[in-house]
């Protein structure tokens, strides 16, 4: 007997939300580390609740001068944005709907516990055990960093040398080699790879060198970097003269690609530390320009502001030397990421990655890929049954062969076209 349309229509949907909510992730960009990093992997109640993107949003209720809340110790700062953000008000931003479903997947009850409770429970855990535990939780199959050389606590341990977990693979993070290039050129004249913060042929190889040296160390999967709304290619600023010189010719004789995130204002407000960046709309002809230039380069990209994402689309479209990702930070919000996974798959079909975590803190996977893989499972089994209704049935087969290619599978064979 067949079914009445409409509740082939239904089981097709709940059959896309399930396969959605099983289906294992790569997650593209992180900012977690391998746990040979030590104290670098953060995790726990207190490092959930410091998280900037909660402590922005706490200072808007807290009345007491920026620095007064700085000088507290973590757990104390934790207590001052519990007190904001949970006790004082109903927790419904994101990233305080973020914590409870962390909690809730964990297995705890936020209403039943105090925050001295909860640290308990956390402190119970192993390292190890707990990686474990919210990779699993996540149904995640990998993770990637981001490692940047530049950074004063993470380039001792790399230097050092330790076994790396598989699960955790590398990105090269480059941000101050192109956005502070004379301060940049002083750490690598420190290093031995340039002489002075001359543009010169010298120098250019001396970074390439360097690039060389760190994407071998650490077996980077890509190049990245963050850039301002001003970014502009080409231009006649030494940013463009390092993309041109060094950073493109090294991806291709590497065979990475480049990753760039534009639209980060830094320092918007600097008594908020990590928290006071902001973002402002940036001119995506340089995306163009970069792809168009360099066809043999390839290059991903994500961008902050939401009112790029439509031409980030049809940049896309243009240009398949380009992949898209994720609904970064401030459009990492339910409203957008329905908006902009509606749009990418309307416009691109299936050739992007629609979400990445962005996680600091690793329990963060745990609610960041609950939320993701909710909204990604209802925009997909729509356009599913949009299908079905324009007579085209996708097999249970065909399912799971979108998803894995959306989580991590179209990016995998991007970085190897
Ligand atoms: O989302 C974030 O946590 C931001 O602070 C940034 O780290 C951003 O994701 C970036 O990679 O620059
Ligand atoms: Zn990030």
């Amino acid at each position: 007997m067949t079914l009445p349309a409409d509740s082939r229509l239904d089981d097709l949907a709940a059959r896309v939300e399930r396969i959605v909510a099983s289906a294992p992730v790569l997650d593209i960009h992180t900012h977690l580390y391998d746990p040979a990093f030590g104290p670098l992997l953060l995790w726990g109640i207190d490092d959930l609740l410091v998280y900037h993107y909660l402590v922005a949003e706490a200072f808007r209720q807290l009345r007491e001068p920026y620095e007064d809340f700085w000088r507290l110790d973590k757990s104390a700062q934790a207590d001052r944005v519990w007190d904001a953000l949970f006790v004082r008000n109903s927790p419904v931003s994101e990233s305080c709907r973020g914590v409870l479903t962390t909690l809730h997947r964990l297995g705890i009850d936020p209403r039943r516990h105090d925050l001295p409770s909860l640290r308990k429970w956390f402190a119970a855990w192993k390292t190890p055990d707990y990686v474990d535990r919210c990779l699993n939780l996540a149904n995640l199959r990998g993770i990637l960093m981001t490692n940047s050389p530049f950074d004063d606590e993470e380039r001792p341990v790399w230097e050092g040398g330790f076994t790396r977990d598989t699960r955790f693979q590398a990105a090269l993070r480059i941000d101050p080699l192109l956005v502070a290039w004379p301060d940049a050129a002083a750490r690598l004249a420190q290093w031995g790879y340039v002489s002075s913060a001359d543009l010169n042929q010298a120098n250019f190889d001396g970074a390439r060198r360097f690039l060389a040296d760190w994407a071998r160390k650490i077996s980077a999967r890509y190049v990245m970097v963050s850039l301002p709304p001003s970014f502009r290619y080409p231009d006649t600023s030494p940013t463009t003269r390092l993309i041109d010189e060094v950073v493109l010719p090294f991806c291709r004789e590497h065979g990475l690609p480049f990753a760039l995130m534009p639209g980060v204002k830094r320092a918007v407000n600097p008594a908020l530390r990590l928290a006071g960046d902001g973002m402002g709309r940036s001119d995506l002809s340089a995306l163009e320009n970069l792809c168009s230039a360099n066809p043999a380069n390839r290059f991903l990209a994500t961008v902050l502001s939401r009112e790029n994402q439509h031409e980030l689309c049809v940049v896309a479209r243009k240009f398949r030397n380009l992949h898209i990702f994720g609904c970064w930070w401030f459009t990492n919000i339910p409203l957008v990421i329905d908006e902009m996974t509606r749009l990418r798959l309307e416009l691109l079909g299936l050739s992007f990655t629609p979400q990445h975590s962005d996680a600091r803190v690793l329990d963060q996977v745990i609610y960041k890929w609950d939320h993701n893989r909710r909204i990604i499972g209802s925009v997909l089994a729509e356009k599913y049954v949009d299908l079905a209704r324009s007579g085209w049935w996708v097999t249970e087969d065909e399912i799971r062969r979108d998803v894995s290619a959306l989580f991590g599978g179209a990016f995998e064979s991007f970085c190897q076209s």
